[in-house]
């Protein structure tokens, strides 16, 4: 209808679309959700079809390239839906349809945002909200492509704040180490830097000042995250161990025992240095300690010397450790153990 305002009809309507094809007519003969774009003196109305609860729901494509947009035969409808369920080897996305549409807040970018189920089930239920960029063609028509499944990795919007979620290698040259001549971090033998923590030093001693049993260490410095998301620090430690980030004790495995695999998770923000702390100790024969993290972008690694640095001079910790040191009387730790 044409309109005198935003809100206001001020004619008669106008039919533009029914439920013709197929692909319109799965469980209910529908269209609905109708939204527009523009591109270079066209108008588009993508709007959704078939049964809101089926798989097969689905977005069509109405084209007007004459402006007149209050005739019916002006408009154009794609004889095919432009954007329906999906199930690939990483998934599938079923029921996708009832749509928005945005800018990357750079505006480089425009996005659909829409709802889809993880299962073909014939429900209301399950229904995920979804977004995922989308381009356009030579026709300037909207390219939606197919709906990406759950767990795939996108990209964030263009410009937005987590763009700078992700960041290159660091600069860092590793932690500073203490090594200590008794397995409760007394009588300090070494102070050197490690680039990274992934020691066997078996049945010898990590230096020849001291003893290849009884002999503890103590790293501190930062560590850096390239992605802003949870990070699980994993440690494999013959004897004990534990861990420290941001003042949070993630490992807690103070104990004698043959190499053991610990971890603990903290949610982390990409290009920020936190503080970091592991204190390790052997008591006897076998010694090795490895210190690795991953993330849901991070493959699992040894945590690398870019991502490592020694303690930020004079800068007072923000949050310091606890200062606790002692081996006794410690709860059993929390963090699972594999
Ligand atoms: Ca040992
Ligand atoms: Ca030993």
């Amino acid at each position: 209808a044409p309109m005198r305002d935003p809100y206001t009809i001020s004619g008669p309507r106008v039919l533009l679309s029914t439920p013709s094809y197929d692909w319109e007519r799965v469980g209910w003969a529908v269209n609905e959700g109708p939204e527009v774009l523009h591109r270079n003196g066209k108008t588009f109305v993508v709007y959704s079809a078939s049964g809101g609860t089926t798989p097969d729901y689905a977005l069509g494509l109405l084209t007007n390239t004459t402006g007149n947009l209050l005739d019916p035969k002006a408009w154009t409808k794609s004889p095919v839906p432009v954007f329906s369920q999906y199930k690939g080897p990483e998934g599938g996305v079923y029921t996708p349809g009832h749509n928005g549409f945005f800018r990357s807040p750079d505006g480089t970018e425009d996005w659909i945002v829409y709802h889809g189920k993880e299962k073909p089930e014939h429900t209301w239920g399950g229904r995920l909200a979804r977004a995922q960029r989308f381009t356009w063609g030579a026709d300037d028509a909207p390219i939606f492509g197919h709906p990406v499944p759950s767990g795939v990795p996108l990209a964030v919007p263009s410009g937005e704040g987590g763009a700078r979620a992700i960041t290159g290698p660091g600069k860092g040259t590793g932690l500073q180490a203490r090594y200590f001549g008794k397995k409760d971090l007394t009588d300090p033998k070494v102070t050197r830097l490690d680039p990274s923590i992934n020691f066997h030093w078996k049945f010898d001693a990590p230096a020849s000042s001291l003893p290849t049993d009884g002999f503890s260490a103590r790293w501190r410095g930062q560590v850096q995250p390239r992605y802003s998301e949870t990070y699980t620090f994993h440690t494999y430690a013959d004897d004990g161990v534990r861990v420290w980030v941001d003042g949070k004790l993630l490992i807690d495995d103070w104990a004698d025992h043959p190499a053991a695999a610990n971890r603990g998770a903290i949610a982390l923000q990409a290009g920020r240095r936190y503080d970091i702390r592991i204190d390790y100790f052997d008591n006897l024969r076998d010694a090795r300690l490895l210190l690795a993290w991953s993330s849901p972008r991070q493959p699992f690694e040894v945590i690398p010397r870019s991502q490592l640095y020694p303690p930020a001079a004079a800068a007072p910790a923000r949050r310091p450790a606890p200062a606790n040191t002692k081996p006794a009387a410690r709860p059993k730790p929390k963090v699972s153990r594999r």
